[in-house]
């Protein structure tokens, strides 16, 4: 299932934090994040997904205030834009208060895992949820969440093992009484896995689409891109990047993820017209240009 048109829609992120593997510390100041977000939609985003705590390798957990209060005054200003934004967090109290100010998704890199009073705070509300496959440390979720950067990463298939484990959670959210429409899977791409499981859960991920839920796909400038590339730091990733986001596309997901929206937005209208075996416009010109 895509967007309204068919096609695969672009997320476009805006980190409002200090220390995103990216882009942190350029979009702290709100001013600068909602600059940045009108940029994205200008660029072809549909939604832009606003967050305010890093999840990198060795990342620590900010405080909940604090992470409210970076992502609050972005949405509001964005919302009142008529901008669709999700909120991306783990935390059911930043959650509500991202969607009391007009959030339209909830992305949750946990899966639901790391706070239980998640489910309620999206099951109140009627907005999709985004359920991003990710193993914390062994042990209760609690504690194990607060110290994100010990991640499991033992499979035998990885392939079969992030959809099952994505459908248990979906299924919690199902019997919390949210509809199976409202719920996006994602692999998690780089979240306690390894380039060989990033490639292996690319190369199937038609085994997520047979599930029948949307499924959200995010690579940009991660790690494994760079290592294809020889080591090639966030900046260079970017073609990759937009790579990436066309054969996504090309296997019917709903939605990609990424920072530099035009290179997407160019790969997958490549990927339509392609599919489509025609231009958008169907006007014949003659110029041969
Ligand atoms: N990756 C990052 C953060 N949030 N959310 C979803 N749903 N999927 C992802 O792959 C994902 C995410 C990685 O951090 P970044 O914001 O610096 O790209």
């Amino acid at each position: 299932m895509t967007g309204a048109s068919g096609r695969t829609l672009i997320m476009g992120v805006v980190n409002v934090t200090a220390d995103s593997f990216s882009d942190g510390g350029r979009y702290l100041e709100p001013g600068a994040a909602v600059a940045r977000a009108r940029e994205l939609v200008a660029d072809g985003a549909a939604i832009v997904d606003v967050g305010g705590e890093s999840t990198r390798p060795g990342a620590h957990r900010v405080p909940a205030e604090l992470e409210r209060d970076r992502v609050v005054p972005v949405i509001s200003a964005l919302a009142e834009e008529g901008i669709a934004v999700s909120v991306d967090t783990m935390r059911a109290s930043v959650a509500a208060a991202a969607l009391a100010a007009g959030a339209a998704i909830v992305n949750d890199v946990s899966g639901g895992r790391a706070d239980p009073g998640m489910t309620t705070v999206v099951a109140d509300s009627t907005a999709p949820w985004i359920l991003m496959h990710w193993r914390p440390a062994q042990g209760a979720p609690g504690p194990a969440w607060a110290d994100i950067h010990h991640e499991i990463t033992d499979y035998d298939d990885v392939v079969l093992q992030v959809r099952d484990e994505l459908l248990h959670q979906a299924d919690a959210a199902i019997a919390a009484g949210i509809a199976p429409e409202r719920i996006v899977l994602d692999p998690g791409l780089g979240f306690a896995k390894n380039a060989d499981h990033n490639w292996a859960l690319l190369h199937r991920l038609d085994v997520l689409q047979d599930t029948g839920f949307r499924v959200l796909v995010g690579a940009s400038r991660k790690r494994f891109l760079g290592e294809l590339l020889g080591g090639r730091e966030p900046a260079g990733r970017e073609v990759a990047t937009a790579a990436v986001s066309a054969l996504a596309a090309q296997a019917g997901v709903w939605g990609v993820r990424v920072h530099d929206v035009r290179s997407t937005a160019d790969a997958i209208a490549v990927t339509a017209a392609w599919q489509r075996g025609a231009a958008p416009t169907t006007t014949a010109t003659q110029d041969g240009a």
